[in-house]
């Protein structure tokens, strides 16, 4: 067991005066956030929250979340961090899962919190609203972290449907913010833009970075982006995360207009970079700098260098430097130089498996290596090129998608005996599911939609249903989604 000074504690003892959070105009210190945090660590402990526990989280990007889950990290709290996208259902599942018996939430929540609350009565809501002014006792201080502490746990689902925990710890965001800057650089003037939701690793590792650096961070609401380029040009930005959707918006309102010459990093992962937005970026002068990773990888594990962001445009990049990857061809040998196969990676970002899972977590991992499911290949320098998506995985402008998990709540549906979900390329989101039905009663598209927004997340439910005789199914009865394919062309 390593252990380490507390974060935030370390942070405000080391920079106190620096510029950490800015929210719509507001700024905090970071010894301003110690304080604040210590406040609401002292509000949860005098609502019996205690050091270890599972605790939900269901909130929007805020600074206030910021502080919740920096309040987490003082008293040790483990926070399930849940997707606000989702539906009650889907929400009250992973908080089932997790068996957390709080859920930290907010009023704009509160029909969703009350839905869930009718499916887990014994599970008890704090309204961040409500914290104001409540009572308050000496919080318990985590001084020293342990680095194999679980910081936080954030769901993915999987070929199986039902979503897993994975858990993330001190040490997997310790070392994913050190490999991000041994590759990316750091500079006094660095201000890391999160227009990403924090409820992603996407966002959560930008405040992780905050408190790791000393670097101030500014937080949208949401993404906008006319906004976030004045945001770039007002605050001073630095480096920004994006998603493709995102970044293809941005590259589309700039025009003829350029990004200030001291910003030097788009960081775009989350799912495939099309070739046709990282051009354009070059041309825009853009600086994109292309990244492969994952919530197991706690964010970044694969990153362009800004050297080889020109020669190599395209590829995702070298294994950060505490990371390793590598190839497994279908012989199960490791691959050669430009042979495509299956990505393995490997160091101390990466997550030590799934909450209350022992047998999924030593399915994922072969000795250290951990089995991503994606394909690609690395060419005779080494740099990754990622292929394909692990197991049928559709993202949409950054979110996943899981077919098994649409096809679970189709024929759950009375009037539905069969069906089937693919991906079907679109402009805006990248990739967007469609549905295959088989059923008597060729009338309910309608009411399946309806059926469908009930139980899924809306940027799940299938943006097209077609109904079929028969399901194309292989002798091990496994769909054939490659002729599903066919049918969309
Ligand atoms: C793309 C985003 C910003 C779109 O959201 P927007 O425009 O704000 O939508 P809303 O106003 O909320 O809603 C309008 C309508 O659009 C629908 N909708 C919203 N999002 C989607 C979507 N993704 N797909 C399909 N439809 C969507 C709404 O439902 C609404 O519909 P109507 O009008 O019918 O009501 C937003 O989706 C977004 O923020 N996406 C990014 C999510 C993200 O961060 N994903 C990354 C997850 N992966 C990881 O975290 C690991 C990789 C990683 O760490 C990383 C990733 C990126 C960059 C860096 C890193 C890193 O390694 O550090
Ligand atoms: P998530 O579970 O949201 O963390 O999604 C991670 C998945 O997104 C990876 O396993 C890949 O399938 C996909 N992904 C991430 N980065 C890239 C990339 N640079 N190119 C292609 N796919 C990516
Ligand atoms: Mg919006
Ligand atoms: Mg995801
Ligand atoms: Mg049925």
């Amino acid at each position: 067991n390593q252990f380490i000074p507390n974060f935030i504690k370390k942070r405000a003892s080391l920079t106190p005066n620096r510029e950490a959070i800015e929210f719509k105009g507001k700024t905090y210190t970071f010894s301003k956030l110690y304080d604040k945090s210590y406040q609401i660590a002292g509000q949860l402990s005098a609502l019996g929250l205690k050091k270890g526990q599972y605790v939900g989280v269901l909130l929007n990007n805020h600074a206030d979340t910021a502080l919740i889950y920096v309040a987490f990290q003082l008293i040790g709290l483990r926070a399930v961090i849940l997707n606000n996208r989702l539906t009650s259902a889907e929400l009250a599942w992973q908080l089932k899962d997790s068996k957390a018996q709080f859920v930290v939430t907010e009023e704009e929540f509160s029909a969703k919190w009350h839905s869930i609350q009718e499916s887990l009565p014994n599970l008890k809501g704090i309204v961040k609203e409500e914290l104001v002014g409540s009572a308050f006792i000496a919080p318990i201080v985590v001084d020293e972290v342990n680095l194999e502490d679980v910081c936080t746990v954030m769901y993915t689902s999987g070929t199986t449907g039902h979503p897993k925990g994975v858990l993330q710890t001190y040490g997997n965001h310790w070392w994913s913010a050190v490999g991000s800057a041994l590759n990316l650089g750091l500079s006094e003037k660095d201000c890391w833009l999160c227009a990403v939701p924090m409820f992603h690793i996407s966002g959560y590792s930008i405040l992780m970075r905050s408190l790791i650096y000393g670097m101030k961070i500014v937080i949208l609401d949401s993404f906008d982006e006319k906004n976030t380029i004045q945001r770039i040009h007002s605050e001073k930005v630095t480096i920004m995360s994006v998603v493709a959707t995102m970044l293809q918006r941005i590259v589309s309102e700039l025009k003829d207009e350029r990004l200030p010459v001291d910003f030097r990093c788009m960081l775009l992962g989350g799912g495939p970079a099309p070739k046709t937005l990282l051009e354009q970026c070059l041309t825009k002068q853009i600086p994109v700098f292309q990244t492969y990773g994952m919530t197991e990888t706690a964010s970044q594990i694969v990153t362009l260098a800004p050297e080889d962001s020109l020669k190599k445009l395209g590829s995702a990049g070298k294994p950060l430097f505490p990371s390793a990857l590598k190839i497994i061809n279908v012989n199960g040998r490791e691959a050669e130089a430009n042979e495509a196969g299956e990505i393995f990676v490997k160091g101390p970002n990466v997550t030590s498996g799934y909450l209350n899972r022992k047998e999924e977590t030593e399915k994922q991992f072969a000795g250290q290596w951990f089995s991503t499911g994606d394909i690609g290949y690395v060419d005779e320098e080494g740099f990754l090129y990622v292929l394909d998506r692990r197991s049928d995985l559709i993202i949409s402008g950054g979110e996943n998608i899981y077919p098994a998990e649409i096809e679970g709540v189709l024929v759950s549906h009375p009037a539905i005996t069969d069906a089937g979900v693919i991906g079907m390329k679109d402009e805006q989101w990248g990739e967007v599911p469609v549905a295959f039905v088989v059923t008597k009663d060729n009338n309910i598209q309608e009411e399946l939609i309806h059926y469908c927004q009930q139980h899924l997340a809306k940027y799940k439910v299938p943006k097209q249903i077609s109904f079929l005789d028969v399901m194309p199914r292989n002798a091990a009865k496994k769909i054939m989604r490659k002729e599903l394919r066919k049918l969309l062309d």
